[in-house]
Formats: C-alpha cells, sequence, structure tokens
C-alpha cells in the first residue's frame, strides 16, 4: 500500500543557500548603505550571469514580465506579434499591455515549442515580430525562426523563462534572436526570489534596454525616452549570488532525479517524457510527462487529482491555453481548429515534482503512485 507524503510535495522548491551566506552579503550592503541603482550586488550578479550563460550582452530587471515588456518596448514592436498560445500568461499579456495584438500560432507536437511552419501562415503585413517561448528550456527551432525573421525583416524575441543555462552545441540560448528573457522567479532553477533579464544581440539594444528600465533616465538632468522602473535591487542580487554557488550542485542532483523519473516512467504505456534534443544542455527546469488517456487508461486529470490525494501537487502546466483566456479567445487566431496541437498537448502534460532537494524516495513513490493509476485502468 502506497502511504500519502505527510508533508506537501510541490512541483518545484527554491535553492536555498544557508542564511549565513545571506547574512554576510547583506552586511556588504549594510556597510554600503547601497540598495538599488546599479550598486555593486548587482554589478557582480550581472558580470557572473553574462558568463554563466554565456552570453554578450545581459541587463537584470526586477521580474521576468517587465523585462519582457522593456525588450517589447526596446525593438519597437508594434501591431501583430506572432506567438504561443501553450505558454504562462505573461508572454501574451506583456504583448496586449504594449498595446500589441498577440497572434496565436500552433506548435510542434514534439518540442511544444512554435512550429516554424506555423508561424509563417500567420504572417500579415501588420506582423513585426514572433515572440517565442522554450518550453520547459527544451529550446525552440532556433534555425528555423531565425530564417523566417530574416525572410520577412521581422524582430524574433524569445522567453527563455524557463531555459537558464540551456546551451545548443555550447552557444548559450540567450544568444539566439534579438533578445532573450529569462526568469529568476522563486519557482525558477536560478532565482534571485522575483527576478529576471535580458540578454540580447548588441550593444546598443542594451543601452536601449538598460534606459527603459531606469525611468529613460539618461543623467541627472536628461530623460531621453519613455521609461518604466524595471531594476533589480540589492537584495535580490545578493540572493542571486549565493543562489548561484549552488546551481552546479542543484543541475547535477535535478539531472539525477529526471534520470530516476525516465527509468521508473519511461517505459509505461501511455506516458512520454520530453525529448532530450542532440547536443542541447537542458535547463532541467520541468519534469513535464505526457499523458495519452487512450494507452495510460486514465487522463492526466485523474492522475492530476489521485497524486494529490498522496499529497503530491503536480501541474498542468499549461492549462488552460492562453488563446481560451476571456482577453484572447475572441481573437480569430485563437478559434481551437488553429491551434489543435496545443490544445491537444494542453490537455495532456502534467509538471511531476523537480527539485534538488527531492530525494529518490520521494520520487520511486511518486512513480509508485502513477503507475498505480495506470494498472488500475488498463
Ligand atoms: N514566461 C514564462 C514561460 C513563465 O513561465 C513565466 C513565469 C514568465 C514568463 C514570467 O516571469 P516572472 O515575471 O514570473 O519572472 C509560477 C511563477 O509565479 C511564475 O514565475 C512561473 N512562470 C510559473 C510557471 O510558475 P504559479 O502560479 O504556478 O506559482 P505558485 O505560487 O503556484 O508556485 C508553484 C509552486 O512552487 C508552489 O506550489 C510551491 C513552489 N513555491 C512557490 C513559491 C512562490 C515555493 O516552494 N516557494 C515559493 O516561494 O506561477
Amino acid at each position: 500500500m502506497i502511504r500519502p507524503f505527510s508533508e506537501p510535495i510541490y512541483v518545484t522548491r527554491p535553492i536555498l543557500p544557508p542564511v549565513a551566506d545571506i547574512t554576510a552579503r547583506l552586511e556588504q550592503i549594510w556597510s554600503t548603505q547601497w540598495l538599488t541603482n546599479a550598486g555593486p550586488q548587482h554589478e557582480e550578479l550581472e558580470g557572473a550571469l553574462r558568463r554563466y550563460l554565456n552570453v554578450d550582452q545581459l541587463s537584470l530587471f526586477t521580474n521576468g514580465t517587465i523585462a519582457l515588456l522593456c525588450a517589447i518596448r526596446a525593438l519597437e514592436l508594434s501591431g501583430e506579434v506572432i506567438t504561443t498560445p501553450f505558454t504562462f500568461p505573461a508572454t501574451p499579456h506583456a504583448l496586449a499591455w504594449s498595446g500589441i495584438t498577440p497572434v496565436f500560432a500552433d506548435i510542434d507536437p514534439v518540442r511544444l515549442t512554435l512550429d516554424p511552419a506555423k508561424v509563417e501562415e500567420r504572417i500579415t503585413p501588420k506582423t513585426t515580430g514572433i515572440l517565442a517561448v522554450h518550453v520547459y528550456g527544451v529550446p525552440c527551432d532556433v534555425e528555423a525562426l531565425a530564417a523566417i525573421a530574416a525572410k520577412y525583416r521581422l524582430r524574433l524575441l524569445y522567453d527563455g523563462a524557463h531555459a537558464f543555462g540551456v546551451r545548443i552545441r555550447g552557444t548559450g540560448i540567450g544568444s539566439y534572436g534579438d533578445a532573450t528573457m529569462f526568469s529568476f522567479h522563486a519557482t525558477k532553477l536560478f532565482h534571485t526570489g522575483e527576478g529576471g533579464a535580458i540578454s540580447c544581440a548588441t550593444p546598443e539594444l542594451r543601452h536601449r534596454i538598460d534606459r527603459l528600465k531606469n525611468f529613460g533616465i539618461a543623467d541627472q538632468e536628461t530623460v531621453e525616452c519613455v521609461g518604466i522602473n524595471g531594476k533589480m535591487s540589492e537584495l535580490q542580487a545578493a540572493l542571486g549570488l549565493a543562489v548561484l554557488e549552488h546551481m552546479h550542485a542543484e543541475t547535477n542532483r535535478r539531472r539525477s532525479v529526471l534520470g530516476l523519473y525516465a527509468k521508473r516512467l519511461g517505459a509505461l504505456p501511455g506516458i512520454t517524457l520530453m525529448p532530450e534534443l542532440h547536443g542541447v544542455e537542458s535547463s532541467y527546469q520541468y519534469c513535464a510527462v505526457r499523458i495519452d488517456q487512450s494507452l495510460f487508461g486514465a487522463s492526466r486529470d485523474e492522475l492530476h487529482r489521485t497524486l494529490k490525494t498522496f499529497n503530491v501537487f503536480a501541474r498542468k502546466y499549461f492549462y488552460p491555453l492562453c488563446s481560451d483566456y476571456p482577453s484572447y479567445r475572441e481573437l480569430p487566431s485563437a478559434s481551437p481548429e488553429c491551434v489543435p496541437v496545443a490544445r491537444a498537448a494542453a490537455s495532456q502534460v502534467l509538471c511531476l515534482p523537480l527539485y534538488g532537494s527531492l530525494g529518490d524516495d520521494a520520487v520511486h513513490t511518486i512513480c509508485d503512485i502513477v503507475q498505480s493509476v495506470s494498472s488500475v485502468r488498463t
């Protein structure tokens, strides 16, 4: 008999460095009395992350969504931007908040990222860019999207909220397209509590982004453009520097947990794990599985409910589809026949718990529950 967990098991848990590491950094902040506005912790973290992510230009932000808004403005996107419905609300919302119409295109059935052929079908004279998402850290087809962007002279912006540390044949994921947003929310592999960043292709774009996140201020007597406050504080940066020390251990442990899931669940009928693409280093952000009810013997929702009864809080990222939100469902591109692959994915995907402090015993128990749901019905 499988016993429920005595404590809730969540989809993720943040890296928590020893409190002493944070207080040591807080003492530095206290001694300088410098709390925000590109202080020493901020500058140190920006440099460290530029190296870690293997990107030339990086700008830190107070969260990923504001970062996305500033990138959209810096790239002068307008009119229509093609994006995926299979994402977190922040992606289409950042477009809508910028007065842009999100145009949904369907996704690739394996990667679950934008399908380049479907993107091309959605281009109109009003299209100014593509906002693609590296879902669960699985990279988009970056070459195909770059070719489309070049052919139609579109801007290419990536939402890399899940893609911290992903590399394609050694190249940092943030080096693709015009710019990439990273989220450093507490639920992310690397985090600063709340936080984010934009990596971008040129120093000129970086300069514009830096201006936009600081009210457009160029100097004490010059305000160059309509900016906003998107700055990361010294406290956020200090947490990030402490968290960064643990990345190696965390990714190793997550790799091992994912390996255990793959070993236990990989051969079960009706369960598919996300693909490992050749030459791609993963972000180990989520353990997403797809449930094919006809083979598994139970639906994704039944599995989700059963896991809850054992105190396991898996998550249906991303259900419902963004194109089904009241704010977007009247858009022509949101109609169900336009996004059938995304619709199927949203009904099948479940993110199982994945984090460094999750023990092997817990993973085995979660797999036992999954197996029991399947075997009861088959
Ligand atoms: N683009 C994409 C593709 C994204 O996924 C996101 C954010 C963004 C853009 C926007 O980036 P930010 O502006 O957030 O930087 C969470 C996060 O709030 C959100 O950042 C994230 N995506 C999304 C995928 O997940 P919820 O509503 O699922 O969070 P919540 O509070 O239910 O947390 C999930 C689980 O994590 C909890 O059950 C337990 C654990 N947890 C959570 C928090 C906040 C902790 O252990 N500690 C914590 O402090 O959205």
